[in-house]
């Protein structure tokens, strides 16, 4: 164990070193995850922390580049969105055979506050040429991946359109206080309804470019390689319903049993959550779906369960999306195991009497 750290009490850790993370089955009942167990995913070790003197630089295919520290950032008014964000990889040890990569169980998904700035503010004061194609961010983290002959940084590139959008945040705080090292700090994007890959941390610089960008984590990761060559980037998570209680492998007493849990998808506001019930069997029946805190935020659902009988029981739950997309038995296998939505069982028994 290279870096036990303390996330071996807040997390289920994946990986010490660089820190990888899920959340603990316990902070998923909260709607928003306390900070200190959000899931951490870093590709690279946390760079060194820096402080309001950080500048964040904004140039390339701009008529005015800008630097603003984040003191100053600090100072703009600010917006707040309650905001879901998933791992691409989540789920990932679910495929098989089982891809490559930090084995992710399912639980690499959290709900924070974040507070920050929208990016087209900054990126109107640049004035984006009508060239540009795209906007580059890059994280202060940097390490050894794919072929590079050195250290590359973690960078990765968002459509205008997306880059745009007034829910896009350059972030300065995570559930009302400063972002945490590991999270980000001092600030990060944060692209609501995307995975979390889109959300760079340590965000340094944002740049205007007019080629589309073939960076390593854009072009050899976090795209969808299938079995049959085609390739798909990965952009928004997919359709999930997720059980937190009761646990898997709770012991319950006799007697009605609410189920209840979360369900989020960045194409658009859950509208139904579906409960099976009977292991084997696919009869699947409707869950009450609460309107979620904000537009992204997950759903809160719960079903009432009266259980057939003592012993061990299967329970199911899956999503369907405004778009018409639901949760599959199975996702499609892909080369780096993203974006595995499948219906995942949770397993509990009954006592009897
Ligand atoms: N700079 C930087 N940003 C990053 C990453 C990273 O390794 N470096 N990982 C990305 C991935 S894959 C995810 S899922 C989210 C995780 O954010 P969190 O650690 O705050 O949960 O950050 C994204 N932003
Ligand atoms: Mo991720």
């Amino acid at each position: 164990m290279t870096h036990p750290g303390p996330f071996e009490d807040s997390h289920r850790v994946i990986r010490p070193d660089p820190v990888n993370a899920e959340v603990r089955p316990e902070a998923l009942w909260l709607e928003q995850t306390p900070a200190e167990r959000f899931y951490i995913r870093s590709n690279f070790p946390f760079p060194p922390g820096t402080g309001e003197d950080q500048p964040l630089r904004l140039g390339g295919a701009v008529r005015q580049a800008r630097e603003w520290t984040v003191g100053a950032l600090l100072e703009r008014v600010q917006r707040s969105l309650v905001v879901t964000t998933e791992c691409a990889s989540n789920g990932r040890t679910g495929f098989a055979p089982t891809p490559e990569g930090e084995p992710w169980r399912w639980s690499a998904v959290s709900t924070a506050e974040w507070t920050g700035v929208p990016l087209v503010e900054l990126l109107e004061e640049a004035d984006v040429d009508p060239e540009a194609v795209a906007i580059l961010f890059t994280g202060r983290d940097r390490g050894a991946a794919g072929d590079a002959s050195g250290p590359i940084h973690f960078q990765r590139s968002l459509p205008l359109e997306k880059a745009r959008d007034p829910d896009t945040l350059v972030a300065l705080a995570m559930n009302g206080a400063p972002i945490p090292l590991e999270h980000g700090a001092p600030l990060r994007l944060i692209v609501p309804g995307w995975y979390g890959m889109a959300s760079v941390k340590w965000l340094e610089s944002i740049e205007a470019i007019t080629q589309p960008f073939r960076g390593h984590f854009q072009h050899a990761r976090y795209r969808y390689e299938y079995t049959d060559g085609s390739s798909a980037p990965v952009t928004v998570m997919r359709p999930r319903a997720i059980i937190t209680d009761p646990v898997n492998n709770a012991r319950l007493p006799a007697g009605t049993v609410r189920i209840r849990g979360w369900a989020w998808s960045g194409q658009g506001p859950i509208d139904a959550v579906e409960v099976a019930v009977g292991g084997g069997d696919d009869v699947w029946q409707p869950a009450r779906v609460e309107v979620p805190s904000s537009r992204h935020a997950w759903h809160r659902w719960t079903f009432d369960w009266i259980p057939s009988g003592p012993g061990l029981h299967i329970l199911r739950c899956r999503a369907t999306d405004a778009s018409g997309d639901r949760q599959p038995d199975h996702a499609r296998w892909n080369r780096h195991g993203y974006g595995n939505n499948a219906i995942h069982p949770t397993y509990v028994e009954i006592s009897a009497g």
